[in-house]
């Protein structure tokens, strides 16, 4: 699929230091060590109610990590996903009376305009689960038959013959392998704690015939008025949701990659499962670190497509709010915070991109270096937006009460101003 355009990234002068980063696998904060080369794989948009401000937050906070890290002089390979097949499109797609391509395609575009519009920086590789099918099916036939995966006879209204990946056999692959792949290594969950989550985040815990009710489905066959691939010899179907981002990132991200991110209600089963696919089928981790973006509310529930209380952005966009306002409330929060949605801030954040703006021709050279260094310092400590725009915020009062420029400009403050722009539009994605 194509992505997304990318207006041109400022280069600034100096570098960011090293970014620490929230490892959920390793429940601490940790050095990111990316030897000049660094990898990210977000996951992308099920596309069939597009770009709520769950979505936005999650996409714009790890485009901070992915500006911090070119602006630390890092090289940045970044893949993302659609899942333009799922159970939610095809029901969603019924509802509407759409065919399910026509609705993936429609949000998916809306989508691409929306990260456009937040000033997103593109990925590298944007790829359809659609586009995905024929490089799982190999994996999954793999699986099979080194007897990591196994298929389920059929039952009542269920055929025969869906796979399921065996997550017992894949803990037992390499007993001596420190870094080999557990139930638990990415989620820290137990299996007590698992279940109810694999139940409610599309697992089938009650499906008889799995040999451990958390085995997660890798292919499932064809059924009756769904659409389906040629699995070669798993028979006609359609693959299940870990398999198909666990191939995506293998297939062009280096192995193992440098960071797997998402939302929070993807630590598990989605990113757990992602990881021990990933390692049953190369007998190595698949990220070397786990990021996790908090959930956005609205009106004290999680905004979720499934619930219909939604703030979209093309909505707020067609209504002529200004997308870095939008932006700029989502970088108002730390984005491992959980948070709500309100209007207000929506305000504030439109008053505080005006201060800023107004400061821009005040400014002199050396209050634009300070603030530059400040939000270089902010970002790489866990991506701390909420004190980088603290800095800002500092930056602009002290140019508003001690103006370097105005009547008498010299060229240190055409300087100043310039750099205070391109520092905020660099590291932040905020145009001014
Ligand atoms: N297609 C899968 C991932 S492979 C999926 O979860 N799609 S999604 O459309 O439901 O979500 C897209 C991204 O937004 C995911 O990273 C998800 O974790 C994140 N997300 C979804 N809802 C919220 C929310 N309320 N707050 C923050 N992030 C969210
Ligand atoms: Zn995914």
């Amino acid at each position: 699929m194509i992505a997304w355009k990318n207006s041109p990234l400022p280069v600034l002068p100096g570098n960011s230091p090293d970014v620490v980063l929230y490892d959920t696998a390793r429940r601490r904060t940790v050095p990111v060590r990316t030897g000049g080369e660094a990898s990210i794989y977000v996951c992308g948009i099920t596309p069939y109610d597009a770009t709520h401000m769950g979505h936005a937050s999650t996409y714009v906070a790890f485009d901070l990590l992915n500006r911090q890290w070119r602006d630390a002089g890092n090289t940045v390979r970044y893949v993302q996903n659609v899942t333009d097949v799922d159970d939610p499109l095809l029901e969603r797609a019924n509802a509407r009376g759409l065919d399910w391509r026509t609705l993936a395609l429609e949000q998916t575009q809306l989508f691409r305009d929306d990260m456009e519009a937040l000033n997103v920086l593109a990925p590298d590789h944007y790829i359809g689960a659609v586009e995905s099918v024929e490089w799982i099916v190999p994996v999954v036939e793999d699986l099979l038959r080194r007897g990591i995966a196994y298929r389920v006879p059929g039952e009542g209204s269920e055929p025969d013959g869906d796979v399921y990946f065996s997550v017992d056999a894949a803990a037992e692959l390499d007993p001596e392998d420190a870094d080999a792949w557990r139930l638990g290594s990415v989620s820290g969950l137990s299996p007590e704690q698992m279940l109810p989550v694999f139940a409610e985040r599309g697992g089938d815990p009650q499906r008889p015939g799995k040999r451990n009710a958390l085995d997660p489905l890798l292919w499932r066959v064809q059924r009756t008025g769904e659409p389906f691939w040629d699995g070669a010899s798993l028979g006609a179907g359609r693959p299940g949701w870990h398999i198909e981002c666990s191939v995506i990132a293998q297939r062009f991200l280096p192995a193992p990659f440098t960071v797997q991110a998402g939302g929070s209600d993807l630590v598990f089963p989605h990113h757990e499962m992602s990881a021990g696919h990933a390692y049953a089928c190369s007998g190595t981790p698949l990220a070397r670190h786990y990021a996790h973006a908090g959930m956005v509310g609205l009106d004290g529930e999680k905004m979720s497509k499934s619930l219909g209380n939604l703030v979209l952005v093309s909505a707020l966009r067609s209504q002529g709010t200004d997308p870095a306002a939008i932006r700029a409330v989502l970088l108002s929060h730390h984005y491992r915070t959980d948070w709500f949605w309100t209007a207000e801030q929506l305000t504030s954040a439109e008053e505080r991109l005006c201060r800023w703006r107004r400061a821009l021709p005040l400014t002199g050279l050396s209050q634009a270096k300070q603030m530059l260094a400040e939000v270089r310092t902010a970002l790489a400590d866990d991506l701390d937006a909420p004190a980088a725009l603290a800095a800002v915020d500092a930056w602009a009062r002290s140019a508003a009460e001690q103006p370097a420029a105005g009547t008498s400009a010299t060229d240190q403050d055409a300087d100043g101003a310039a750099l205070a722009a391109l520092a905020v539009d660099a590291l932040l994605g905020i145009r001014l």
